[in-house]
């Protein structure tokens, strides 16, 4: 079903109907493109606000990017209608809207393009995607060719539904001196002030062609006639109608003919993309649409993608992880960082872990990134609920709802820039913030943890307001008084992690002062949060502990168990039993979900997490960033088989039952895999396709630093692995402050410890110190038998 090359470059999906939702992206700064098997696709692009240039049919809400986009036959995507002029037959590529059945069928996902092979009636269809490096352009390549065996005559359509653009003012025309179908349209608005924003916005889709049709249609009802877009009458009749679309749903087809020798070919280039205006089309057809352009734009995107290529290379027993982890993690924790999730107002705690993954990628990047976030402090020390990326930009959706997490990842975050680079330097940054106040990094941390310290109840929990890393769960302490009891112990690990920077900046007194925050955080936790087997989710409004054995719903929640153990608020005891009943609970074969068992109904003391559907989302899926909290939790705690079967739970493939579950290729890893696994079999394991997630970060944070234990510190190198079990032997090629470390582990009978040898030589502790950059080093690590 599914087949990757050997070196993970590309995954292949061989059928259109097994994994109908398994998608592929790209992206730049500029936009974003998922396509999936079938065709169909979502893309926006920045002006700087996202926005759409292929629409639905009808209006469609300005909202952020949604987990399990729902595709129906109207919906915005890229196809190819083929007609066998001789019977009269169609079918189009890639699958949509014909659905007829190949005889052959390639997906083929790359890091830089998207492929499809389609063969029907004799006629094999390829096309290919890829984007412009640096702007909102889409660069598509379609080839036919005749592999039957006898002369063929055909006619090709290339067709983009473009959709419903205003209900202002859409209309589209052919335009034979720009060389393709040009759709025009005003974003709707009313307030005077919105024309003066608009008035430069890129309100045109353009289709343009390398080669003349000999007819074209705009208009989508015109085109589809009473035929559907199944069978539509402009594709059954001799000739498209050549027609204007004044005021009706734009669409751009264009109709070729072509006649095929046994084994000849025939290709076409076209370039799909927003813009503002004729000059600005005809610079596009000039700059990219020649065959030198077009390769051009070909190299330099895949130039772009290749600068997110990250720091780790692995050889292990497990090939689909190797895969994965050298292509496609790092392409993914790239796409957050490069380009912020195509948002201006990214949450301050996804902008923030976003950019933890990106010291791994580009560090400079993530260094801005902090002062950035660090400069929108709030005089309090409090940290906002979104960055602020863009002039004019304004806090939206979930931003407008106050949060009261932010501060934690302060520390959580820096902590790995720290790690990564070496570069303290950053502490003593200074940055103004919205006031005028300037302070250092170290200053403005420091405030953001005493924040922290009293953002508290009379109990010494950390209050909730109306969410914390949890967005929907806004009801526990609407009213002010409510705790998180995840934000306590998140609070405390936050706090001992920075008391470690502080000793090291010399500041002892401080260092005391946090540690004391964290002690008395765990012991007010531990006093009123505990529950027998586990900790508490948190404490209502009205004083009611919640996610404890009492509560048939939402008896468990992962998040608090993770991050006790990384704060060490549970003893090994409590650990322990904590462990267990995650396993019991919350472990299933997709993953851990983030609760159990998922809410039926509203929670009013709870929130609308309860009202999503069970098993999706925050309400008991398999939440693949808590599912990261908890693996990088065990790791600390020493339990690697366990990490590693959890963490192995969240890739998908590469049995083909596993596949068909989840619905998705193994080159991304999504926000959920739908839990409520006891509930609802059926569905439990599918993925959401969504791939925005601070998952990606944190597990290459963990393949790094816990699992090939490759971490940094202000010394060197440490080599701390924590291998699977079943593997004998693994090798790393480390790439840490401009130095390449050849990382080969092997286990030994008769070892009792970790032994590292550099370029031969036993090595005193586990830190490799006096790196040099552009040198080599070869490190042995031999490994007691499991
Ligand atoms: O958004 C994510 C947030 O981007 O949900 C996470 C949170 O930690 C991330 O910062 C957990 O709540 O508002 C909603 O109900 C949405 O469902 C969001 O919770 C969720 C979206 O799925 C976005 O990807």
């Amino acid at each position: 079903l599914v087949r990757a090359t050997d070196d993970g470059e590309r995954f292949v999906l061989t059928d259109p109907t097994a994994m109908p939702r398994a998608a592929g992206f790209l992206w730049n700064r500029q936009m974003m493109m998922q396509v999936n098997c079938r065709g169909f696709a979502v893309a926006r692009f920045m002006q700087p606000e996202p926005a759409r240039y292929t629409h639905a049919p009808n209006l469609e809400a300005a909202t952020f990017m949604q987990p399990e986009q729902p595709y129906y036959a109207h919906h915005p995507g890229r196809f190819c209608y083929v007609k066998d002029e001789e019977s009269g037959e169609i079918f189009s590529a890639p699958h949509e809207p014909v659905r007829a059945k190949p005889d052959r069928f390639e997906f083929s996902v790359g890091a830089s393009d998207i492929r499809w092979t389609v063969e029907c009636l004799g006629v094999r269809v390829e096309m290919e995607v890829g984007l412009a490096a640096d702007a909102a352009v889409e660069l598509w390549r379609i080839r036919v060719s005749n592999p039957s065996g006898r002369s063929r005559r055909l006619g090709v359509y290339p067709y983009v539904p473009i959709g419903y653009m205003s209900w202002m003012n859409q209309s589209a025309r052919y335009r034979p001196d720009l060389g393709g179908v040009v759709a025009s349209s005003v974003t709707p608005y009313q307030k005077v002030e919105d024309w003066s924003r608009q008035r430069g916005f890129k309100d045109r889709t353009c289709l343009l062609h390398d080669r003349e049709p000999v007819a074209f249609e705009t208009s989508r009802e015109a085109f589809e006639g009473e035929g559907g877009l199944h069978a539509p009458d402009g594709v059954r009749q001799a000739l498209l109608g050549c027609g204007e679309a004044l005021h009706e749903t734009p669409a751009a087809v264009l109709q070729y003919r072509i006649a095929l020798a046994p084994g000849q070919a025939e290709e076409f280039r076209f370039l799909l993309a927003p813009e503002r205006d004729d000059a600005g089309i005809a610079g596009l057809r000039e700059r990219y649409l020649d065959g030198a352009g077009f390769a051009r734009a070909r190299d330099q995107y895949a130039a772009y993608i290749a600068r997110g290529r990250g720091v780790l290379r692995i050889e292990t027993p497990d090939r689909h992880l190797d895969r994965f982890a050298n292509r496609w993690l790092p392409r993914q924790v790239y796409y957050h960082g490069d380009a912020n999730r195509l948002t201006t107002d990214p949450q301050t705690r996804n902008y923030l872990q976003d950019h933890m993954g990106m010291c791994y990628i580009a560090p400079e990047a993530a260094r801005e990134a902090f002062l950035r976030a660090l400069s929108q402090q709030e005089p309090s020390g409090a940290m906002p609920d979104g960055i602020l990326l863009a002039e004019g930009a304004e806090l939206k959706y979930i931003n407008q709802i106050p949060h009261t997490d932010h501060c934690v990842w302060l520390p959580v975050c820096l902590r790995a820039y720290l790690d990564e680079t070496g570069e303290h330097g950053i502490l003593d940054a200074r940055i103004q913030d919205g006031a005028g106040e300037t302070l250092t990094v170290f200053e403005r941390i420091c405030r953001a943890m005493r924040w922290l310290l009293a953002a508290r109840d009379a109990r010494g929990l950390s209050y909730i307001g109306q969410g914390d890393w949890c967005d929907p769960m806004n009801m526990v302490g609407h009213r002010g008084k409510g705790v998180s009891g995840w934000l306590s112990v998140a609070a405390a690990h936050a706090l001992g992690l920075w008391g470690d920077v502080c000793e090291r900046h010399g500041r002892d007194d401080l260092a005391a002062e946090f540690r004391a925050g964290v002690a008395d955080l765990n012991s007010a936790v531990n006093a009123h949060l505990w529950d027998g087997e586990w900790y508490a989710r948190g404490i209502t409004d009205d004083g009611v502990a919640f996610g404890v054995a009492n509560d048939a719903e939402g008896r468990i929640y992962l998040n608090p168990q993770s991050w006790a153990i990384l704060a060490g608020t549970a003893d090994a005891r409590r650990r322990t039993l904590m462990i267990a009943a995650v396993e019991r609970q919350l472990e299933t074969p997709y993953g851990a979900m983030m609760l159990a068992p998922a809410y039926t109904g509203m929670r009013e003391d709870v929130g609308r997490l309860t009202q999503k559907f069970p098993g999706t989302a925050e309400n008991g899926s398999v939440y693949n960033h808590a599912a990261a909290f908890y693996v990088h939790a065990l790791y600390a705690a020493g339990e690697s088989a366990r990490a590693w079967r959890v963490l192995r739970g969240m890739l998908c493939g590469p049995d083909d039952a596993d596949y068909r579950q989840r619905g998705q290729l193994p080159v991304f890893i999504p926000n959920y895999y739908r839990g409520a696994w006891r509930e609802h079999p059926r569905t439990a394991g599918r993925s959401s396709q969504l791939f925005n997630t601070g998952t990606a970060a944190w597990m290459y944070r963990i393949l790094i630093e816990d699992l090939f234990g490759l971490k940094g510190a202000p010394e060197g190198l440490r080599v701390t692995p924590q291998l699977p079990p079943e593997w004998p032997q693994a090798r790393a090629e480390r790439l840490f402050r401009g130095a390449r470390f050849d990382v080969r582990y092997a286990r030994r009978t008769g070892a009792t410890a970790i032994e590292v040898r550099v370029d031969g030589e036993p090595l005193d502790g586990d830190c490799i110190g006096g790196i040099r950059p552009g040198r080599d080093y070869r490190v042995d690590v031999r490994l007691p038998p499991a």
